[in-house]
């Protein structure tokens, strides 16, 4: 290409957002957004699928807050298959297939399964699936011989109960009048169909923006990639009830994804899942995905705060003019975009938008918190949780010698370790606490643009946002500048 006609690539700090006429209350503003063409978010965050950031427990605390988390897949079949599993289970109106045991099952293994459910009690069934009795934490707090036998300590039926299609209201008054936590219901023949808990009830007021499913569910994304086994994965995940799929590679411009993409979007089975393919970070790329069916389109070559491709392998777009591109070829199809990787602080989130994004996915910002896998360590006091790209040498190696699924998100399927060009590194962010608390601060940052920019819903934002180019001494303005910062606000710090 001849130097006057090269493009020219923008990014999150090279610009800003017009203020404009506004009587927007930012309290008022509406966050909601599409993730993909069903799934809808109260809160348009998603987090990453990397393996220092969503897993289950950071999926469940995502949803609560109205946003989306997408599990990662560098791990087994099984393992991830058992995360979606622990998402659709966690919380609802009402549980459809509640965990249960059976009465010659040991105590440890209940107190296990409420330990990994992270419940307080289960149904105890016959193999007909017939309720027989309850089991709950006050039957096992002062047992000292976990080998005893669930029939031995079992409250047993008659119980109280609730037919299947009760209301939550008639549901809450059985509860209160019997002073019980636990309402399993039942059919005709007694089988057990469901449970609802108090617990649930007070989650539900107490997470009113939550994403869920048409069955009061939390809603959970899954990463697969396109080589090997992935369809088995595919195939796992919608099994144990995923709502999205993300074919989750660095070049969603490849054959092979555009093809799994298509696939997925062809068979039945796949039918109430909606499908995202990625990444991308130009309009012909963005268009293929469309072209193959995507329900959703997620944009970012190179921008990751871990991310080396754009040095390993001089490719990319500053995310910005990414987002603008794709969105070129996605917003005529109907399809929304996620703008992935490179945001710093919450500004950033209402510049992704402006430029086209409907979602963003969020890695760095969420690694700190409290949900993200991984231990806190502490450094001169501080402390710091683990963030790796999934490019880095350490996901590549983290399965021992098992697989690693790390690599073909890079497309170099299953060489060893020492073959392995990283396009990723590894790293530490500050421990940021809770993602309710985290989230408060982005979407807040989100709802103050809203009011400066005049637009009291995202697509009003997408129509006025404006954007300013400012040059290097304008950025330095933006930030703190000429003074010595004493004391860090929870939504800024100094790098
Ligand atoms: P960030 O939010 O800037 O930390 O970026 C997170 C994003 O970076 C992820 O959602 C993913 O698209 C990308 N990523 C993950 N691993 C790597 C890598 O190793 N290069 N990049």
């Amino acid at each position: 290409a001849r130097e006057h006609e090269l493009p020219l690539g923008l990014t999150y700090d090279d610009v800003l957002l017009l203020p404009g006429e506004t009587d927007v209350n930012p309290s008022a503003a509406d966050t909601g957004s599409w993730v993909s063409r069903r799934i809808r978010v109260a809160v348009p965050l998603l987090s990453a699928a990397m393996d220092t950031v969503t897993e289950g427990r950071m999926a469940i605390a995502m949803a609560r807050q109205g946003g989306l988390g997408v599990l990662h897949r560098n791990l087994s079949i099984e393992d991830q298959a058992q995360q979606v599993d622990l998402v659709k289970r966690s919380e609802a109106g009402m549980v459809s297939h509640p965990v249960t045991t059976t009465a010659d099952a040991t105590l440890g293994e209940v107190d296990a399964l409420c330990g990994r459910y992270r419940i307080s009690g289960l149904p105890v069934v016959d193999d007909e699936n017939r309720l027989i009795g309850i089991v709950t934490n006050r039957d096992l707090r002062f047992e000292t011989d976990m080998d005893r036998r669930v029939a031995e300590v079992m409250t047993r039926m008659p119980l109280v109960t609730g037919p299947v299609g009760i209301s939550a209201d008639d549901a809450m008054a059985l509860l209160a009048q019997h002073k019980v936590e636990k309402l399993p219901l039942v059919d005709d023949a007694g089988r057990l169909r469901g449970l609802i808990t108090v617990k649930d009830f007070t989650k539900s007021e107490k997470y009113p923006l939550a994403t869920k499913d048409d069955a009061g569910r939390l809603r959970v994304a899954a990463a697969i990639g396109f080589f090997d086994d992935a369809w088995k994965r595919a195939m796992a995940l919608v099994e144990a009830g995923v709502d999205a799929i993300v074919v989750d590679t660095a070049n969603g411009h490849a054959r092979g994804v555009l093809e799994m993409v298509a696939r997925l979007k062809a068979d039945p089975v796949c039918a109430h899942v909606d499908v995202i393919g990625g990444n991308v970070a130009t309009r012909a790329g963005a268009q293929s995905l469309v072209e193959a069916g995507a329900d959703g389109v997620k944009v970012g070559v190179g921008p990751g705060s871990i991310c080396t491709t754009r040095v390993v392998a001089g490719v990319g777009v500053p995310q910005v003019s990414a987002i603008m591109e794709a969105a070129r070829a996605c917003k005529p199809a109907g399809v929304p975009v996620i703008g992935d990787g490179g945001l710093q602080y919450s500004g950033d989130i209402a510049k992704a938008l402006v430029a086209g994004a409907d979602t963003v996915m969020l890695g760095s910002l969420l690694a700190g918190c409290e949900e993200s896998p991984g231990d806190l360590v502490f450094i001169n006091g501080k402390q710091f949780k683990q963030y790796r790209g999934m490019g880095s040498l350490g996901a590549a190696q983290s399965r021992g010698k098992a697989r690693s699924y790390s690599k073909d998100r890079y497309f170099q399927g299953d060489v060893s370790d020492d073959k392995f060009v990283p396009e990723g590194v590894e790293g530490q962010v500050p421990y940021r606490g809770p993602l309710s608390a985290v989230a408060y601060q982005l979407v807040g940052g989100l709802r103050q643009s809203m009011f400066y920019v005049g637009a009291a819903t995202v697509p009003q934002l997408q129509d006025k946002g404006q954007f300013v180019r400012i040059t290097a001494a304008g950025l330095k303005e933006s930030h703190p500048h000429d003074i010595q910062m004493t004391v860090e606000a929870p939504n800024y710090s100094s790098k």
